[in-house]
């Protein structure tokens, strides 16, 4: 891929010595991906780099080695340059990472909602994920694709086109995905790695979520509702809900999958959908944001109460009807 932008950014890399590398809050698959692989580069580099996730890194992604290097708290107060990746804005990293000195910031990205934070924004909305568009950086330096670098990139690669089942999987992410496999990736120990990570909390979760499933708009939207009780009943972690709602995705005739999910102080809305239906739109009316397909967003308390008048208190346990009947109400024009 022979983009200017790429080359800026290559610059860059090679100009400064100290880096910072960060991704958003509760990080899924790419962004922990697309972390682990520009560590790498920089190490190969011989960089200082730092990395720093506010959430920390979910143990299911302990088979990448770089793991153990990501801390949660930011250990100087400055650096060069700062990476940030997968965010479409700077809070999405969290607070605190606004208060450090920095003379470059990199913002490497492909959500629509993405504001163009940085110094550099290479923002690309028709990525499959970010791990992919840092492979476009590690061949620029001339990297191969293989090792440590080949299986966090692969890693974000698989988790944001849902192991290529998505519509962003494009032939360039399928190319990618070839010079890997060339390589001599090693797909079984992958897969076992990646895949075989779940509690019986998470399947006992999993089966009384599915029981909740409901059709809405003559069975275009599929919904599941999760009130917090279901969590502590099964003994599963916020974390388990992963992966609830591209079940429902498949029922026949669905258009749109949507999961709320009942949190301290609000409620956490997963939205998927099938070809035209944009759920980035539902989203940021919300207040949230994503892509096409699959986006989200926080219907805070005070949302609700502005959307829907409350007539006296409201009864404990009202948060999550009232976020579905706040969402029903958004959703309506999209999906009739
Ligand atoms: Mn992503």
């Amino acid at each position: 891929m022979s983009l200017d932008i790429v080359t800026d950014i290559v610059k860059i890399l090679n100009q400064e010595r100290c880096f910072l590398i960060t991704s958003h809050i509760n990080p899924d698959g790419d962004a922990v991906g697309s972390m682990g692989a520009m560590y790498y580069i920089l190490k190969e580099l011989n960089k200082e780099v730092f990395l720093y996730n506010i959430s920390g890194i979910p143990d299911r992604f302990s088979y990448l080695k770089f793991f153990k290097h990501v801390s949660m708290r930011l250990d100087r107060d400055d650096y060069d340059c700062v990476i940030f990746l997968d965010c479409g804005d700077a809070s999405r990293a969290g607070g605190e990472i606004n208060n450090i000195k920095k003379n470059i910031i990199i913002n490497i990205d492909h959500h629509p909602t993405n504001d163009y934070f940085g110094d550099i924004n290479w923002v690309d909305i028709n990525m499959s994920s970010v791990g992919e568009m840092v492979s476009y950086i590690a061949e620029e330096i001339g990297l191969e694709l293989k090792g440590d670098i080949a299986q966090a990139i692969y890693t974000a690669i698989v988790s944001d086109t849902g192991s290529f089942t998505f519509s962003n999987t494009r032939v360039s992410t399928l190319k990618t995905v070839t010079k890997i496999l060339e390589n001599g990736f090693d797909l079984d120990e992958f897969n076992r790695n990646y895949q075989r990570y779940w509690s019986i909390n998470k399947v006992h979760l999993h089966g009384k979520a599915m029981q909740r499933a409901r059709l809405l708009y003559g069975g275009k939207l599929a919904i599941i509702s999760i009130p917090r009780d279901l969590l502590s009943e099964t003994g599963a972690s916020v974390e388990d809900c992963e992966g609830i709602i591209n079940y429902i995705r498949q029922i026949k005739g669905v258009k749109v999958a949507a999961v709320l999910r009942e949190d301290q102080d609000r409620v956490k809305v997963s939205l998927r959908s099938w070809g035209e239906v944009d759920v980035s739109k539902v989203a940021v009316e919300l207040g949230g944001g994503g892509h096409k397909n699959a986006a989200g967003a926080s219907i805070f308390s005070n949302l609700i109460r502005d959307k829907i008048p409350i007539i006296g208190e409201a009864h404990s346990g009202a948060s999550l009807s009232e976020a579905e009947q706040v969402f029903l109400n958004c959703i309506e024009k999209y999906i009739t």
